[in-house]
């Protein structure tokens, strides 16, 4: 049988090394690394229920949320990996508290820095739905040979210089940005390597998905009330109504919208006045990726990526997806 033609990760960040500014290598040994880090848990998240690494590890993180085995294990699996590659001078992570950084001169000499939600949605994890792991990269902005400071990790988005999220689900695959289109890697497990499967992913304009926790709705501002009431009026011409689809994974319920086209909403509820998702590992990432897809993501009034992080574990508002639908979401929020 004819096989596919196989592309994998290594090959296609080395074919678009110089999509990187001044890309000397460094940056592809990073991806590489995150990679290997993405096999790795990949093993562990696949075999969950078979060994010891379900269930609470008996901390909690700097959230105040349960951690878990897995959670644990893939921060420690993706921080070796970094410290491993070389090029990383530290790393901000949902699961510690302050920022990471190795006391050597290889990695002091790093050029990037890494934000990171290692397991994110693990809550899911013991009830075998799909979660996943979400990274940003950055340039240092402060010299090489010294540890990077709190400023090299309250940069914008918008200086994001990659992005990406691997999802560990029916299948496991890696999908990032470097600033020039999506790309999507499928793990092929019986050749051990992420292949190319989704060529320049381009999010629909408009799609039938809105996800978002109605649990909530009575905390919602008034503009996301009235817009979740309109994707459930019936009107055949705009598709409605549409489908709620909402799994409580955001690399998951984001997956789906980017491939299908599709809003996730996570407005500011009365438990989470600023929202419950942080903006420097998990909005900045997906909604570069959204951009970069043609999507959109804003908090409500601004812009993700155009917003100034104040604190590592700050959160934010969060409106992401088919751009028509954040801008229908938009007029709604407007209109209050
Ligand atoms: P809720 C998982 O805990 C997470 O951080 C995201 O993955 C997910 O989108 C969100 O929280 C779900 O939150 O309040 O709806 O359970």
């Amino acid at each position: 049988m004819e096989g596919y033609k196989i592309k994998t990760l290594t090959q296609f960040i080395i074919e678009r090394q110089a999509d990187i500014p001044y890309a000397t290598g460094e940056f592809t040994r990073l991806l590489y690394h995150i990679g290997v880090a993405a096999k790795v848990i990949n093993k562990k998240v696949n075999k969950a229920g078979l060994v010891d690494i379900l269930g609470a590890a008996g901390d909690i993180n700097v959230q105040g949320e349960e951690q878990k085995k897995l959670d644990l294990f893939a921060n420690w699996q993706l921080l070796q990996a970094l410290k491993n590659s070389g090029e990383c001078c530290g790393a901000a992570s949902e699961e510690d508290q302050e920022v990471i950084t190795w006391d050597d001169d290889l990695t002091q000499d790093g050029n990037y820095i890494f934000c990171m939600d290692p397991l994110d949605g693990s809550s899911n994890i013991d009830v075998n739905v799909s979660v996943g792991t979400i990274f940003s990269i950055y340039k240092r902005v402060s010299p090489r040979g010294e540890k990077p400071t709190m400023e090299d990790f309250l940069q914008e988005g918008s200086k994001q210089v990659a992005a990406g999220y691997i999802i560990y689900g029916s299948s496991t695959m890696l999908v990032y940005t470097t600033g020039k289109g999506v790309y999507g890697f499928t793990l092929d497990p019986s050749i051990g390597e992420f292949c190319l499967s989704n060529y320049n992913i381009i999010t629909p304009l408009d799609g039938s998905y809105y996800s978002v926790n109605e649990g909530n709705f009575e905390h919602f501002p008034q503009g996301h009330k009235d817009y979740i009431n309109y994707c459930k009026q019936i009107d055949k011409s705009t598709n409605r109504p549409y489908s709620a689809r909402y799994i409580g994974s955001l690399v998951a319920d984001f997956h789906r919208n980017l491939l299908k086209g599709g809003i996730f909403i996570y407005p500011q509820t009365a438990s989470a006045p600023n929202g419950k998702l942080r903006l420097i590992y998990e909005c900045n990432p997906i909604a570069f990726l959204a951009e970069q897809a043609g999507g959109k993501a804003i908090d409500g009034k601004q812009r993700i990526l155009d917003i100034q992080p104040l604190s590592l574990h700050q959160r934010v508002p969060f409106i992401v997806g088919s751009k028509n639908m954040v801008e229908k979401l938009e007029d709604f929020l407007d209109s209050q």
